[in-house]
């Protein structure tokens, strides 16, 4: 059995959940809480940050680290539903949005949420920094008009298929809408993408997992926003 060790706000694991979720791989959450630097956990992963997956009983098989290089291990190795399919082009314009959202969105948004809202309250026991609440707020909006401005000319984020793209940029708005940073106000695409996001059977496991002391809003499971 795969085990996958993660934390329930983790976007980048839950980007690889959504991934094994599509293609139907069976796995075990283990809970990591990377701000604990465990000596087992750094030994595992020297960078101490989650997601990593090992398998329980396949022998000395090298632990997989990072969001990114998981995807593309389980993309190589199970064949269904292909994540990064199609032409040479289409490839890279996938894996361009997939760094897009993993390193753009979750530096002004995801990032920034969860080190307000979810680290200084469970480890640093101090409150948010408003400033930074509201600059991530004014980013959500600029990032959720590149979203509606790419499906103005395609069904899903990188093209007429869904994508690795989608559960990257899923995964990290799930994040930030736990932490009370979406407002859908002006960006009906980009809702009704995302409502379609959340009602995929993939999404339902992570969608009812809770993070401790923090509860997210009244809607964030609801599929009509
Ligand atoms: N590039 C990495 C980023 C992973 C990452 O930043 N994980 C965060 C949690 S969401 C973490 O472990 N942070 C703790 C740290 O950086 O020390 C990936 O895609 O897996």
């Amino acid at each position: 059995m795969w085990l996958l060790y993660q934390f329930p706000l983790c976007p980048f694991s839950r980007k690889v959940r959504l991934l094994l979720g599509e293609k139907g791989v069976p796995y075990e959450p283990v809970r990591e809480s990377p701000w604990e630097r465990r000596d087992e956990f750094l030994d595992m992963n020297p960078a101490g940050q989650t997601p990593v997956m090992v398998h329980s009983d396949r022998g000395p098989l090298r632990p997989l680290i990072d969001s990114m290089a998981i995807c593309e291990y389980f993309e190589e190795t199970v064949e269904k539903s292909a994540m990064i399919s199609g032409t040479a082009a289409d490839r890279a314009e996938i894996r361009r949005l997939v760094t897009w959202f993993d390193t753009h969105f979750y530096r002004d948004i995801t990032g920034p949420l969860l080190f307000e809202r979810m680290e200084k309250r469970l480890v640093h026991k101090m409150a948010p920094d408003s400033k930074f609440l509201r600059e991530a707020m004014k980013a959500v909006v600029a990032h959720l008009d590149y979203i509606d401005y790419l499906l103005d000319n395609r069904s899903w984020l990188a093209g007429s298929t869904m994508s690795l793209a989608d559960l990257a940029a899923a995964a990290q708005i799930s994040v930030a809408d736990y932490l009370g940073g979406i407002d859908w106000k002006s960006h009906e695409q980009a809702k009704r993408w995302y409502i379609g996001m959340k009602s995929r059977p993939s999404f339902r496991p992570l969608l009812a997992e809770r993070m401790e002391i923090i509860s997210p809003p009244g809607d964030y499971e609801k599929l009509d926003l």
